[in-house]
């Protein structure tokens, strides 16, 4: 029997689903029940009957879904697979900050760890990051840890935004000059569109023809009538866009645009994962329902994507 089918059968046996991220390796996409991104993956899989959630993706990824499924086994086929961005900021950061800016609220984007949730007043995505921030009543928000999104929010509140300096090591190798350059590879009729994830750059972002999450992309190419697209995230992304519209062309914005942590998880280690049940999640309870309250402020705005 091939992996692929032993993973197949272990999944029907121990009753598990399989979540891979829009940035997972095409061979983990192409064998998960559902591909998605981080807020998205973690909400359907809290709604199956699953014993098991295999999430293939960051750490912070199969937190959140431990966050919302807190009695099904959460499992990361392998546990170096963290998130550099989410890493940039910690309890005592928010604790600092807090106490210097005592009338902000604090927005965390989902690029966080359950302990960092735990301590902000309400999440956000990178497609309702701005909505969320003129939601809340104060009229300061310290927006952490992504400077590019918080950025590019404060450009659409009339709130004050204190940003905390975290980036996304993978968004930031792209520079505006990379796409200048592939544009001029287009004629007018070509009809070509860049869009670009919110994590990028400002003189990046000055060039999209769309600003939006993984999802938002997916939908935009879907629902656009062009035919070329330049893609401005992780590279992976585009086996996905590919296997949706194969009647359009995706052109990678920039091929540096990888994320090894994305790639650590592979489909002998997914098989290992399901095999022994580990390595498994865990939050403290104290922290997961402080985690929880904060992701479930925003879904009760509404305005998930
Ligand atoms: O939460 C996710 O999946 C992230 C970090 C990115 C996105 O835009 O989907």
């Amino acid at each position: 029997m091939n992996i692929i089918d032993e993973i197949n059968n272990l999944k029907v046996e121990k009753k598990a689903v399989v979540l891979a991220h829009n940035y997972q390796l095409p061979e983990i996409q192409d064998i998960a029940d559902f591909v998605g991104d981080s807020l998205e993956l973690s909400r359907t899989a809290a709604n199956t009957d699953a014993k098991i959630i295999v999430f293939c993706g960051v750490y912070f990824m199969a937190e959140t879904a431990k966050i919302l499924s807190p009695l099904k086994t959460v499992i990361l086929p392998d546990l170096k697979s963290g998130c550099p961005l989410a890493d940039m900021v910690t309890v005592e950061d928010i604790k600092k900050l807090r106490s210097e800016n005592p009338s902000a609220a604090v927005v965390c984007y989902i690029n966080t760890s359950a302990d960092v949730k735990a301590e902000c007043d309400i999440c956000c995505t990178s497609s309702n990051a701005a909505d969320i921030v003129n939601s809340v009543s104060a009229d300061e928000v310290i927006f952490l840890p992504d400077r590019n999104l918080g950025n590019y929010v404060s450009k659409y509140t009339k709130k004050k935004i204190i940003l905390w300096n975290g980036f996304c090591l993978t968004h930031e190798l792209l520079k505006a000059e990379e796409v200048l350059e592939l544009k001029k590879q287009f004629s007018a009729e070509d009809n070509v569109k860049f869009v670009a994830h919110p994590e990028c750059t400002e003189d990046v972002l000055k060039l999209a023809d769309k600003v939006t999450s993984t999802s938002g992309i997916l939908k935009y190419v879907k629902a656009e009538p062009s035919k070329n697209f330049i893609i401005g995230t992780e590279t992976a992304i585009i086996h996905r866009l590919k296997k949706e519209n194969p009647d359009k062309n995706f052109i990678p914005a920039s091929r540096k645009m990888f994320c090894q942590n994305m790639k650590y998880n592979n489909l002998e280690l997914l098989y290992e994962a399901l095999s022994n049940e580990q390595p498994e999640i865990e939050i403290p309870e104290k922290i997961r329902k402080k985690a929880f309250e904060v992701i479930d402020r925003m879904l009760k705005i509404g305005k998930k994507d």
